[in-house]
């Protein structure tokens, strides 16, 4: 085969890929629909962005510039299809930010032709990740991210010691981002923060996480709440913490803020990660609770225990056991797209309605924090279940 035919089955190859139908999976839990294939890997990043498509310049056709993993992704419905700001990683470790669109939100992922170019700040970023889409009823669409730069005492040996921040973007049309000063939290380190999408009491509502080093809460942790007068400088001081991090829970080592919440009529539904430690390392799932919908830092619905774990292929990754969410988009419809990243490697899609999730948040008994409320808890499911059962001739 010549080398331009080479080229032209690479293309028509990545097109039959793209293009591949998604299906739900056979069963469902009442709650959410998993689907059978990923919606985004690093497969799906365009032959452009990896090969040097030029026989002249690559005779052997050559991967030039190789994608790692596409993971942890912002979410917007945005002038009509489902968009996701993905986090792009490269062979060199750097993640970058690509916005994928789709008709249905299901399949047919695609991304545009070039990556976000992300202005820096006068210090500059080493590495930028897991953005969280919010559209602001002040009109723009804003992108908070983690930004990663090296420790700034650490000693020469230690190459590894690192400070988070909260990274602030803003956009209208997802391709032009006007970079804001990093979040000023004072000494603590960020990620996981969130904006909420109303002004609340006037001011702009953060979702924040506050940490004492890189990996380790130490005596920090928690989802933590603060306002700030300004996105152009924001600032933060004394966040409280509305949803702490507990002993012998999903979250007992931390937890961190989803995607921004949806507004519901029974109040603001909440979509997290909780981590807890176990013998082969940390384990990452997903969980769930509501605000007020006039105090959305006043928690009334804490159901217990995960809303999702990696399960089959999705529990092996560069970071196995690791299931992680910061994009959801909820339609007029009711409908609700969960877009969750499995083992900081590749983007799935699970569906459910904002009916499904409320029922689920209000019904889902609270974690009893020890194994004998639990067997209190799932007896009286039990007892109830095998009255019904009796009544209804069944048994
Ligand atoms: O590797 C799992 C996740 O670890 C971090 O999450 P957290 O901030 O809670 O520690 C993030 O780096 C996230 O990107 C990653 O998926």
């Amino acid at each position: 085969m010549d080398q331009l035919e080479k080229v032209k089955a690479l293309l028509a190859a990545h097109e039959d890929f793209l293009t591949t139908k998604n299906t739900p999976t056979p069963t469902n839990n009442g709650i959410f629909q998993r689907y059978e294939n990923p919606v985004i890997t690093a497969a799906h990043t365009p032959v452009h962005w990896r090969y040097d498509l030029n026989p002249a310049t690559n005779p052997f056709l050559q991967e030039r510039q190789g994608i790692n993993a596409a993971f942890n992704s912002g979410a917007l419905f945005f002038e009509g299809k489902y968009v996701l700001v993905v986090r792009v990683e490269g062979y060199d470790r750097k993640s970058f930010f690509a916005v994928a669109e789709s008709p249905n939100g299901v399949d047919n992922f695609r991304f545009w032709d070039h990556p976000i170019t992300l202005p820096e700040t006068s210090e500059p970023d080493t590495n930028v990740y897991d953005m969280r889409l919010t559209a602001h009823e002040d009109g723009y669409i804003y992108g908070l991210f983690c930004t990663e730069r090296r420790a700034k005492n650490a000693p020469e040996y230690d190459q590894s010691a690192a400070d988070a921040k909260c990274g602030i973007a803003r956009s209208k049309d997802l391709k032009n981002w006007e970079r804001l000063p990093d979040l000023d939290s004072g000494g603590s380190q960020q990620r996981n923060v969130v904006l909420h999408p109303e002004y609340v009491n006037g001011k702009y509502a953060l979702y924040t996480r506050p940490q004492d080093g890189f990996i380790d809460a130490g005596k920090g942790g928690g989802i933590g709440w603060g306002l700030v007068d300004s996105m152009e400088h924001a600032c933060v001081a004394g966040e409280q913490i509305i949803d702490p991090k507990v002993y012998h829970t999903i979250k007992e080592v931390k937890n961190g803020q989803g995607p921004a919440p949806i507004k519901t009529k029974d109040g603001w539904l909440h979509l997290a990660h909780g981590v807890r430690n176990t013998a082969a390392g940390l384990r990452y799932v997903l969980y769930m609770f509501m605000t007020a919908l006039d105090d959305p830092a006043r928690v009334i619905h804490r159901p217990g225990g995960h809303f999702m774990s990696p399960l089959g292929e999705e529990r092996v990754g560069d970071v196995s056991n690791v299931l992680f969410t910061n994009g959801w988009i909820a339609r007029e419809s009711g409908e609700v797209f969960i877009y969750y990243a499995s083992s900081d490697t590749r983007m799935h899609v699970a569906t459910s309605t904002v009916e499904q999730l409320v029922d689920y948040c209000k019904n889902t008994p609270e974690d009893g924090l020890r194994s004998y409320a639990s067997v209190q808890t799932r007896n009286a499911l039990i007892d109830q279940n095998l009255q019904f059962l009796k009544d209804q001739g069944l048994v």
